[in-house]
């Protein structure tokens, strides 16, 4: 088993939804098991430079969770691509709003440089939607330094992302 940590965004549509019920589905194989989850953070769009994207996009809803896996790299990356997929995403252009966004930050201590597949993530270090929400699940994956670094990004903490519930879902 391998410990996988995965970046959750959204900024069209029920982002909220779309983040409850992609944790569901990323826990929902024999092969993987949601093992922690952070809150959800609300985030202004950042394009590549990690500045506000101009023409503006629609703020996210984002959050990591940290997996447990029996899957390999590249087929936990297809298992997300296709969770990505029923939750309806489109890619008419880069950086487009998304309803869902699924981002493999660490795969265990691999590392990877295919074509489809860099490890650990490339813009990991310069996102804060990304560092505080691994800190707060993880915090001995993140260095002082590293959330120094992204400490001038706005991002505000919402609640819990809540697992679905047969009940209320
Ligand atoms: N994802 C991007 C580009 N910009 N900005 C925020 N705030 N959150 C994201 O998840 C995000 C982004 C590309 O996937
Ligand atoms: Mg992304
Ligand atoms: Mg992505």
């Amino acid at each position: 088993m391998v410990t996988a940590y995965v970046a959750l965004g959204a900024n069209l549509g029920d982002a909220h939804a779309a983040l409850r019920r992609a944790r569901a589905a990323l826990d929902s194989g024999a092969h993987s098991r949601v093992i922690a989850c952070s809150h959800i953070y609300k985030t202004p769009a950042l394009g590549d430079d990690g500045v506000p994207m101009d023409p503006p996009s629609p703020d996210y809803l984002n959050a990591v969770l940290a997996l447990e896996t029996s899957l390999s790299a590249q087929d936990l990356l297809g298992f997300m691509q296709a969770i990505e997929n029923a939750a309806g995403r489109q890619r008419p252009y880069r950086l487009a709003p998304r309803t869902l966004d699924l981002d493999l930050l660490r795969f265990g201590s691999l590392q990877s440089k295919q074509p489809n597949l860099t490890l650990p993530h490339p813009r990991m270090l310069s996102r804060a939607f990304v560092l505080l929400p691994l800190a707060e699940i993880a915090p001995e994956q993140v260095t002082p330094a590293e959330l120094a670094a992204v400490q001038g990004q706005l991002i505000q903490r919402l609640g819990p992302l809540e697992p679905l519930t047969a009940a209320k879902d």
